[in-house]
């Protein structure tokens, strides 16, 4: 695929490498950016239309809803409703599964989203973005349930983020490498700007919240104290840090320029399992680290092999340049 290449182009020429392709994977595709358009437009325009701040409500999991993160869950939601291709929906915004209504026809696939991640940042403007996984819906299932979005993160069709930073650009996989396409505002048309992304397997950049720091677990402790030992420790090198606190910026730094990012499991969130969460950002991100040559793991295990239990379940999360990845895997099994 050449650059500047149009995405629709490159998803239906995509399509036609397929022959016995039915066209469905290409129309949620299209939904899905079609949405990513709509809430980047959003986004742009923040309290020119009054869509800044709190909506005041929380969501299931206990964490007080923007404006900005309804009206994004409500246009993902409402584009993908419009189309065929999905059986069902789950989002972190939602409680639990959306169904489609009775008589509505259902497609092969199933979609969960974070509509719009970092969004403590919408207010301050600094970068958020939305991140989508595609799974297959189960054959023969009139109206998939919970159990049924369970699957790891090995199964997934495709994943992707698109961040709404300086340009807006859409990150993709179908698990045959990682794509980006960038937002031309004038025309309304992703092009290919970033092809065959690949992160470099040495870095001397991390990203992990400070401020947890006395609550982390020994391997992290060991790893983040042996980098800030910079040059004169067992690491050799000098370490930068970043720490946007939002996800999709973060992963889209480490595909740009290598690094390593991490939200460990700490004693404060022990209880939860993690911060980030399995079925929405943990594994759409860990195919798409994966499918450009990095890592992503707990610490002990590999993030896609993890067998959901629910919808909302929560993870630690370390990813990125997989030879960094690699010492902390090494570290936690130590
Ligand atoms: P959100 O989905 O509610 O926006 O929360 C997820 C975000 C991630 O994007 C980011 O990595 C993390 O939360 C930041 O957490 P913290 O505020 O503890 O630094
Ligand atoms: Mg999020």
């Amino acid at each position: 695929m050449q650059i500047g290449t149009s995405l629709t182009h490159c998803l239906i020429e995509k399509q036609q490498a397929h022959p016995d392709a039915s066209g469905e994977f290409t129309l949620l595709m299209n939904d899905i950016v079609s949405a990513c358009k709509v809430i980047s437009s959003y986004v742009n325009k923040g309290n020119l239309i009054g869509i800044l701040g709190s909506a005041e409500t929380e969501n299931v999991q206990g964490e007080t809803q923007k404006k900005l993160d309804i009206i994004s869950n409500d246009v993902f939601t409402d584009t993908l409703m419009q189309g065929t291709q999905v059986a069902a929906l789950a989002s972190e915004e939602m409680d639990d599964v959306y169904h489609l209504p009775a008589n509505a026809k259902r497609g092969k696939y199933l979609c969960v989203y974070d509509p719009l991640d970092g969004s403590s940042n919408i207010d301050v403007n600094v970068t958020v973005g939305t991140i989508f996984s595609v799974l297959r819906a189960p054959e023969g299932v009139e109206n998939p349930s919970e159990q049924d979005f369970l699957q790891p993160g090995t199964t997934q069709v495709a994943a992707g983020y698109c961040i709404y930073g300086p340009s807006t650009i859409m990150v993709l996989t179908t698990g045959e490498g990682v794509n980006g396409f960038t937002l031309d505002m004038d025309i309304g048309e992703f092009k290919l700007t970033h092809p065959n992304i690949t992160i470099p397997e040495d870095t001397k950049e991390f990203a992990i919240n400070m401020s947890n720091q006395r609550f982390w677990d020994a391997p992290v402790k060991r790893y983040i104290d042996e980098c800030l030992i910079g040059k004169e420790g067992p690491r050799g090198k000098d370490f930068n840090m970043r720490w946007v606190a939002s996800m999709v910026a973060e992963v889209h730094r480490i595909l740009t320029r290598g690094g390593v990012f991490l939200y460990p499991i700490d004693s404060k969130i022990r209880a939860q399992g993690g911060k980030l969460r399995l079925m929405y950002e943990a594994n759409p991100m860990a195919m798409i680290v994966e499918q450009a040559g990095g890592m992503a793991i707990t610490g002990p295990e590999r993030i896609m092999d993890i067998k959901p239990h629910k919808l909302h379940q929560r993870v630690p999360v370390i990813l990125g340049s997989k030879n960094e990845v690699q010492i902390l895997s090494d570290y936690h099994k130590a």
